[in-house]
């Protein structure tokens, strides 16, 4: 019933975890493979190992979350061996992804051609999104540099590819986008990356609630839904049909996994509840799901996916 095509492969059920959450260590990465989830994505590594920004660096809220982690990561090597060890185990037509985010336009070039030289055979992301870094703009907020970086990725890298994207807010932004993406053989982009530099406030103790950048960081959550939703939405209506649409934000319940799929969703990632609730949220989304698909009368995704209707 939950069974999703993705590009030319074929998952269990579109559900994985996003990437930061859960995914850290192999023990994460196992404890996901083991879980209900369809698939699931490793943390963003950069080539050498980093530390990450001082804690406390997350915090759950009362309506998601707040984080400047700053790119804590084992670094490339460390993922890419589990993924190798690991890619046999796991059918050839539903592989698991791979994210990686470098500190400049080199690191970025350098992650990929390790991976393209490798013999991995999953799905790798890119994230031109993270929001916590002092001192480093979030890459897919400059157009020209995005095209750019595109365009030295895609004179190399032969593998499946997609791009992690942060929130815009502005229609002319999702056209100028989705212009630059079009010109790409990606296999999918995914929004959203959390709503960058958010503030948090314990009115309690008149503090911010995270050490790293005096107090601000990405929110996720419930906060940001109707804006992931509003992401899918723009994109999947304005990229070329081969380029799927991962939805990513806001997904608690299986309602809301229903509302990013008739956006247009393909796969659905879930960051804030999953490190709320831990791997057992993937049984009860697909549960939630399925009971309101049974109770519409769907028997597959592919019925309702990116059938939003307008008034
Ligand atoms: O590690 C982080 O601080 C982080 C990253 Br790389 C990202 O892409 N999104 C986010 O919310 N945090």
């Amino acid at each position: 019933m939950l069974t999703t095509k993705f590009g030319e492969f074929t998952y269990d059920n579109p559900f994985m975890n996003a990437s930061g959450v859960h995914c850290m260590t192999t023990t994460d990465l196992e404890e996901l493979a083991a879980s209900e989830a369809g698939s699931f994505v490793t943390k963003s590594a950069t080539l050498a190992p980093r530390e990450g920004n001082p804690e406390p660096r997350y915090v759950d809220l009362a309506l998601g979350s707040i984080n400047s982690m700053g790119l804590p990561n084992k670094g490339l090597d460390y993922y890419l061996n589990f993924a190798l060890e690991k890619q046999e185990a796991i059918a050839p037509e539903a592989p698991f992804f791979f994210s990686v985010a470098g500190m400049s336009v080199e690191e970025n070039i350098e992650l990929l051609r390790k991976i393209e030289a490798s013999n991995f055979r999953g799905i790798t992301e890119l994230n031109l999104s993270c929001p916590n870094v002092p001192g480093k703009p979030q890459v897919a907020y400059d157009f020209p540099l995005t095209e750019q970086i595109l365009e030295q990725v895609f004179s190399f890298f032969t593998k499946p590819l997609g791009v992690k994207l942060p929130p815009y807010f502005d229609l002319a932004h999702f056209d100028q986008m989705a212009e630059i993406l079009n010109k790409f053989s990606l296999t999918y982009i995914n929004s959203i990356n959390s709503i960058g530099n958010g503030l948090y406030i314990d009115p309690e103790t008149e503090a911010v609630v995270i050490k790293p950048k005096e107090g601000f960081g990405g929110i996720g959550g419930e906060y940001v839904k109707p804006t992931a939703l509003a992401n899918v939405r723009a994109f999947a209506t304005r990229l070329k049909p081969e380029i799927n649409v991962i939805g990513t934000g806001g997904i608690r319940s299986g309602q809301d996994a229903f509302e990013h799929l008739l956006c247009g969703a393909t796969m659905l990632q879930i960051g804030t509840e999953l490190q709320k609730e831990g791997p057992a949220i993937f049984a009860r989304l697909k549960k939630e799901l399925t009971e309101i698909m049974t109770a519409k009368g769907y028997t597959s995704i592919d019925e309702f996916r990116g059938k939003l209707r307008s008034l």
